[in-house]
């Protein structure tokens, strides 16, 4: 594997996750093939769990690791061509980009959807500039448009706790006070119709995602019906993707909160979330708390997923 951006370049599923549980069996199995290789992760917005998982998979696979923080004491960046460059940016990122792959071997870029110009946000100008310039396999670390490391650790972890052979995953959406990029739900909905799951949506109107990620995936515009005997209840909050309305918070009905009124109509589901998560806007402290909350052993994941695309990335220089 070269770069990983989508469920798209992990190839078999099946496969990825017994790789997944072979290497959380023994996570320092391939501890060898990272030496002295410098992993170089690239953060364009905040992070917890990426920043700890990733890095923690590179050194498993004995790795060194740097850390970039674009918005904390680097030079501000200018994105875009043919800017007459006299603003508060003194840096181009198609400088910036090369120089960055001059000092390692494998990038991983994490830059959220800016909602000021959709076709930017999805067309992923910002991660592909990173693929056409850094001359280094490069993985996403959440981009505009997916988050395939926490939706591979989703998929573990699914795998890990299903009682029936395809279960039905339902992923909600719920309120949120600021307007979150479409990321998570677009990433988890590609690869649980990859993993070909009983897979239903459930939003307001007006949050409807885009089709391309959407797929086969039934949408049931009533919450408590979706609901009704899921085995895996997802939650997230999105901001709207239609043209009209792109990158727009439409609904703060907490009727939409995940609490022990929808769970009580499930098959006894297991509460999920990537994190990190607004209690009592997202889901209420007693979901959040309860034995069927999978919320850490789901972050926890996020170690073996990055593992496992680190590997397969080192296999490949
Ligand atoms: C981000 C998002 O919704 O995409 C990151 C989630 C992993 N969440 C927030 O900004 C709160
Ligand atoms: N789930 C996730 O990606 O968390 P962070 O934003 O803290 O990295």
């Amino acid at each position: 594997m070269r770069h990983f951006t989508s469920v798209n370049d992990i190839g078999d599923l099946k496969a990825a996750v017994r790789e997944a549980l072979d290497i959380k069996a023994d996570r320092f199995k391939y501890n060898h093939l990272g030496r002295n290789k410098t992993l170089m992760m690239v953060f364009f917005n905040s992070s917890l769990r990426t920043r700890l998982s990733t890095q923690k998979a590179a050194l498993n696979l004995g790795m060194n690791v740097i850390v970039l923080d674009i918005n904390q004491g680097a030079w501000k960046l200018e994105t875009e061509r043919g800017v007459i460059m006299d603003g508060d940016r003194p840096e181009h990122i198609l400088e910036a980009i090369p120089v960055m792959g001059s000092y390692c071997d494998v990038i991983g870029v994490r830059s959220f959807a800016r909602f000021e110009n959709k076709s930017d946000d999805y067309n992923e100008v910002i991660l592909n500039q990173f693929i056409k310039y850094s001359g280094r396999p490069v993985f996403s670390m959440e981009a505009a448009t997916r988050h395939p490391l926490q939706s591979f650790a989703d998929l573990i972890t699914i795998e890990e706790h299903k009682r029936v052979e395809r279960p039905k995953v339902v992923l909600t959406w719920a309120p949120h006070p600021k307007a979150l990029p479409q990321a998570v739900p677009n990433s988890f909905a590609e690869w649980m119709n990859a993993a070909d799951y009983d897979f239903v949506i459930t939003h307001p109107k007006g949050y409807e995602l885009d089709p391309a990620f959407v797929g086969n995936a039934r949408v049931e515009y009533d919450q408590m019906k979706a609901f009704e005997g899921a085995h895996f209840i997802y939650a997230k909050n999105w901001a709207a993707y239609s043209d009209e309305n792109y990158g727009k918070v439409l609904c703060s009905d907490r009727d939409w909160t995940v609490s022990d009124r929808q769970m009580a109509v499930t098959d006894n589901a297991f509460f999920m979330h990537c994190l990190p998560v607004r209690r009592n806007m997202i889901v209420t402290d007693d979901v959040i708390e309860s034995p069927n909350s999978l919320v850490i052993p789901e972050a926890a994941n996020r170690e073996i997923s990055a593992t496992v695309v680190l590997k397969r990335i080192l296999e490949s220089l």
